[in-house]
């Protein structure tokens, strides 16, 4: 963790009915992923969600009704947070690794999807954020080559028990322009570094470096209630939006 605090949106990835047998003690609760980012102005390109295979979850209670799926670490850390209603010794009603939410069917706030998937990514971090990721692939380079390996490697799929369908019909949804780099920034960056895969750790990060500086400064929403405005200004009015509807809240650490 860094010297500054840093502030994320948690989105709430509901988990669509039925679950599958390991989540059955949920039944008649409503579960979501608690997805952590510093972009709530892409969720309308989300294409599904990521989370580590081998990672360790649990599905904690948030109140009555609400039930989050997050790392222990941070589930604790949003206890104690503010504006956060979660008790401080939050109960686990179960606990999960990845394998266990990879396929699980999500419908997430303003994503124009109206199903996505969990599916496996490897460079995830446990001791970061919540530990799952929700993805914008036409704006995060991380998510591109994620989901751009889950494409085209057939045996990666096997792997992980991923079926075509949670892949292959989900294609990047432009939702942010930037002068440079035209509507599908990431796929852009990553073709110009040449960028292979989803390991290429220092490649990725000047990637990411270059779209995250360029989106800001000089990337217009294309999309949604704020489309025309700047993502500068439209960000903080999205992020606001989604907290008071209650499909998000802040999460920092
Ligand atoms: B961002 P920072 Cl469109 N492990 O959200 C790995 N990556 C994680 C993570 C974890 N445990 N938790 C969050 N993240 C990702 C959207 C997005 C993001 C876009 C563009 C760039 C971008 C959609 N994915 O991040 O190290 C989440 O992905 C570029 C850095 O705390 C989160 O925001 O700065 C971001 O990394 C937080 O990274």
């Amino acid at each position: 963790e860094g010297v500054q605090p840093q502030e994320y949106t948690i989105i709430k990835m509901e988990v669509m009915q039925p679950f599958p047998p390991k989540l059955g003690v949920l039944e008649g609760r409503r579960v979501f992923l608690a997805a952590a980012t510093l972009r709530p102005e892409t969720m309308y390109g989300q294409t599904n969600a990521w989370v580590l295979p081998d990672g360790k979850y649990g599905a904690f209670e948030i109140n009555e009704t609400d039930v989050f799926i997050l790392t222990r670490r941070a589930a604790l850390n949003l206890a104690y947070q503010k504006y956060s209603r979660i008790p401080e010794k939050p109960t686990c009603l179960i606990e999960l690794t990845g394998y266990d939410l990879i396929g699980l069917q999500l419908k997430s706030p303003l994503a124009f999807n109206e199903i996505i998937y969990a599916l496996p990514m490897l460079s995830i971090l446990t001791d970061k954020g919540t530990g799952i990721v929700t993805s914008v692939p036409s704006d995060a380079p991380d998510d591109y080559m994620a989901l751009h390996d889950l494409k085209m490697k057939p045996a990666f799929r096997e792997k992980y028990g991923v079926k075509d369908d949670w892949i292959l019909p989900f294609e990047i949804v432009p939702i942010i322009n930037i002068p440079e780099f035209g509507d599908k920034a990431a796929e852009k960056v990553c073709n110009d570094l040449k960028i292979k895969s989803q390991n290429e750790k220092e490649k990725l990060a000047e990637a990411k470096r270059l779209t995250y500086l360029k989106g800001f400064t000089e990337g217009t929403l294309l999309v949604g209630e704020f489309a025309g405005r700047k993502v500068q200004e439209a960000k903080p009015l999205i992020r606001s939006r989604l907290i008071e509807t209650g499909e998000a809240i802040i999460y920092s650490e």
